[in-house]
């Protein structure tokens, strides 16, 4: 994929994206420069990923949904900044979602094969949801075929794969034991690794991310031996949790509504999987509404969703495997006011210097948009 690099004056190119965006153009750059940050990588790719977004041809996406709660849309469906809908428009053209799409029965399974066949083996098929496999897949069926054929038929005309939350990555909630019916990852299925955006639900924003960055520079961002992309799961929860202070004063909630529990203190003791779960919930956030909102910050345990092994699997209240003992090299203080999110400028002059774009850069994301007309 061809590059440009943005000019410093304006351009219509980046004009009209910052224009479709409904941002000034400080402010789509701004965005550019968040999402640059999100991604573990230099704020001086924030111009190949304007030029990327500004002219750069919009991936199609194909989104199969088989045994889940829909969770993932959802939670994509509740994105700001920009919304899933300026994501749609602007950065992929999602040209089948049994969900949000308005045709039905037959003519959705031609939309299908006609999004397929535009665009064989360039676009990004987006998998949400578990795939039953006990008793050849009979236990999920679309247009009157199983889920198991659908993956398999579409993912081999794709140029790239992701599962989307913890059902598609893994097997999630559906592969409870004793997992009646058989619900197997799509990695599993296809025999071959995919990149696994795990979440019961997935954060938008890791969605977001990843599709950028393939929109970007052509290819998919690095990942774990999990398929997760490194920049949104490269560290663990206990890493940066506002409840960390706590954890290495001694501060333990007990009970729900004990007197830690009210302080805000740390909820290992009631089976927090923080300590044993990688991800970037702390950092990020979610939905938009403001500090706190992650499952800790409300004051409940992490249960580990994203997690293989932890998450629908370990007993909620079971202690958490410490997996690091080594305190962060900064976190709040007890006394800080907690979900407090760090400003663009803060974070990503914090995260330069630091040179962990991880998490401190992923924060950004959660106030892309945010930003207006800062010189
Ligand atoms: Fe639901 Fe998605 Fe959980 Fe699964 O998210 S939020 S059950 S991960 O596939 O719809
Ligand atoms: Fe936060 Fe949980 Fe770790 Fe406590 S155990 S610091 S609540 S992640
Ligand atoms: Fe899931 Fe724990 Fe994050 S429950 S949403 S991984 S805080």
């Amino acid at each position: 994929m061809a590059h440009r690099t943005l000019p410093l004056a304006p351009s219509d190119e980046d004009s009209d994206a910052s224009a479709s965006f409904g941002m000034p153009r400080r402010q789509f750059l701004a965005f550019c420069g968040g999402l640059a940050m999100a991604l573990g990588l230099p704020r001086s790719a924030a111009a190949q990923i304007a030029t990327a977004i500004a002219i750069a041809q919009r991936p199609s996406v194909i989104w199969l949904q088989f045994q889940e709660c829909t969770g993932c849309t959802e939670s994509l469906l509740r994105a700001e900044h920009p919304t899933l809908e300026k994501l749609i428009l602007d950065v992929i053209s999602l040209d089948y979602h049994e969900t949000l799409m308005a045709a039905a029965g037959h003519q959705a399974e031609a939309a299908r094969a006609a999004a397929i066949a535009a665009n064989k083996g360039k676009f990004v098929l987006v998998v949400e949801g578990a795939i039953p496999t006990k008793e050849n897949g009979i236990y999920c069926k679309v247009g009157g075929r199983t889920a198991m054929e659908l993956v398999k038929e579409v993912a081999a005309d794709a140029a790239a794969v992701i599962a989307i939350g913890s059902c598609a990555s893994w097997g999630g909630m559906p592969s409870t034991s004793p997992n009646p019916t058989g619900a197997s990852s799509v990695a599993e299925v296809l025999g071959k690794p995919v990149v696994t955006i795990p979440g019961c639900p997935p954060n938008p924003y890791n969605f977001l991310s990843t599709v950028v960055h393939f929109l970007t520079f052509g290819k998919l961002p690095e990942v774990d031996a999990k398929g997760r992309p490194k920049f949104a799961y490269g560290r663990l929860i206990h890493e940066n949790c506002e409840r960390r202070a706590h954890f290495d004063a001694g501060r333990f909630a007990t009970q729900f509504g004990d007197e830690g529990h009210r302080q805000g203190w740390c909820l290992y003791k009631l089976g927090c999987k923080g300590p044993e779960t990688y991800a970037n919930c702390p950092s990020i956030l979610f939905g938009d509404v403001g500090s706190g909102s992650w499952p800790v910050g409300t004051g409940h345990p992490c249960i580990g969703c994203t997690e293989k092994g932890i998450g629908f699997q370990k007993p909620i209240h079971a202690l958490a495997e410490l997996l690091t003992v080594t305190p962060p090299t900064q976190f709040a203080r007890p006394a800080e006011p907690q979900g407090v999110g760090a400003t663009f400028a803060t974070a990503a002059t914090v995260a330069a210097v630091a040179g962990v774009a991880v998490g401190i850069g992923a924060k950004i994301a959660q106030n892309l948009g945010k930003h207006e007309d800062k010189p």
